[in-house]
């Protein structure tokens, strides 16, 4: 469940983050392959070599994917079901891997916006990307 506080720190960060959701987005996937190099197996049919266009195009998908959720945290469930279903049955994705990439997404968001990302945001945000990630995991169990 998410205070008002939150909701609205939620959607100010998303709106700062709407025009550049293909560019942040390949900048957090970039850092997991870098950083995590253990996550590149589920992309071995993509080019995850630094500054890669398949980068920022799935970064892309990725970002507003969780966009697509930002602004109605209520109806998440639905919202992120058919994803759900896809990196539950198709994708397989070890849920560790969740962790790893919001952790990344942080980072850029803190980089792109030091005066918004307070600590208060980041703990929302946080929350948030935790959510995204226990629905996009809950199927495996
Ligand atoms: Zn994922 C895909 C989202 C995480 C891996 N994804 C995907 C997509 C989306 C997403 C939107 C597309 C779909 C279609 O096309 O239909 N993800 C997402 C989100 C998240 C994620 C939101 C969180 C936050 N993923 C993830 C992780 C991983 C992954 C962590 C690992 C590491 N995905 C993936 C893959 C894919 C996807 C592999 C497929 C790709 C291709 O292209 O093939």
């Amino acid at each position: 469940m998410y205070s008002a506080t939150e909701k609205a720190l939620i959607a100010s960060i998303w709106e700062k983050v709407t025009p550049h959701t293909e560019q942040w987005g390949g900048e957090a996937l970039e850092r997991l392959f870098a950083v995590f190099p253990q996550t590149k197996i589920y992309f071995k049919h993509v080019d995850t070599s630094p500054g890669s266009a398949a980068i920022r195009t799935h970064g892309d998908k990725v970002m507003k994917a969780i966009g697509s959720t930002a602004g109605d945290l209520d109806n998440m469930l639905t919202t992120l079901s058919s994803l759900s279903n896809l990196h539950a049955y198709n994708l397989m994705v070890d849920p560790v891997n969740f962790k790893l990439l919001s952790h990344c997404i942080l980072v850029v968001l803190a980089n792109h916006l030091p005066s918004e990302f307070t600590p208060e945001a980041h703990l929302a945000f946080d929350k948030f990307l935790a959510s995204v990630a226990a629905i996009l995991s809950q199927k495996y169990r």
